[in-house]
């Protein structure tokens, strides 16, 4: 099942179910919506009409990105509605073609990351300074966590469920990249097994990027937590 979070993504939502419906035809959908003022959520619910493996969950304000792929996720393994979760973003910055990759990817690993730091992998209509910028960024991260994964940040994740009952999600409480690393932190504590495969990140064309300076910040001192909670054992 996929978790898409959504805040002002209405004109993302057709071309976006309609990509995923031509890659995985049968893989379930679990919008959450934070009550997006541009109607995302009368969007998805026009495409429930003729879907109806598409699911969503409004909720009453901007709760976060963090926030609403735990409450998903939470809901689903409560629920045992899929053995596997995959987190994607509305944007169609993941190229929803790679979808099969990943499920493949899950029979072999924990956990399935779409990574833009592997080879053959990258980012479209980057500039050089944005590119250096999230390549350095995940280098720190990488180093300060630990964790053996190339694309820290990366957000088009697939986990067994298995793996994700291991984790106090509750207890998991950042945000934008933060939430992110923190959980392929706590999973590489619990044992998960990690493969990446490569993908190119599309900069978004419709709608409004969420990115703040308290997300970054939140991202900047992640790391440095994580170290510290290694070091403490
Ligand atoms: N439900 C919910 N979804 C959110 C929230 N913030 C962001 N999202 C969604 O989370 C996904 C990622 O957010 P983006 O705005 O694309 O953030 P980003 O990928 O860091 O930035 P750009 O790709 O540069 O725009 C998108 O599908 C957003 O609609 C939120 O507060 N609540
Ligand atoms: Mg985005």
């Amino acid at each position: 099942m996929l978790i898409i979070p959504t805040y002002k993504e209405r004109d993302n939502i057709v071309s976006l179910v309609s990509r995923i419906r031509k890659a995985a035809a049968r893989e379930a959908i679990f919008f959450v919506d934070d009550n997006s003022p541009d109607g995302t959520a009368d969007e998805i619910r026009r495409v429930q009409q003729f879907d109806s493996r598409v699911r969503l969950l409004v909720r009453p304000g901007k709760l976060g990105y963090g926030s609403a792929c735990r409450q998903a996720m939470q809901e689903i393994l409560r629920d045992g509605l899929d053995d596997h979760i995959i987190q994607f973003d509305a944007d169609l910055s993941h190229p929803p073609e790679m979808l099969p990759r990943l499920l493949e990817m899950l029979g072999e690993y924990d956990v399935a990351i779409g990574s833009r730091y592997v080879t053959g992998g990258g980012s479209q209509k980057w500039d050089f300074r944005r590119r250096t910028l999230s390549f350095g960024a995940n280098l720190y991260a990488r180093a300060f966590t630990g964790v053996p994964v190339h694309d820290m940040t990366a957000g088009f994740v697939g986990y067994r469920a298995q793996i994700l009952r291991k984790l106090d999600l509750a207890s998991i409480r950042s945000e934008g990249y933060a939430f992110l690393m923190e959980m392929k932190f706590n999973l590489h504590r619990q044992g998960a097994r990690f493969g990446e495969f490569p993908i190119v990140f599309c900069e978004r064309e419709a709608g409004k990027s969420k990115f703040s300076r308290k997300i970054m910040l939140e991202g900047v001192k992640f790391p440095l937590k994580a170290l510290g909670r290694r070091i403490a054992g």
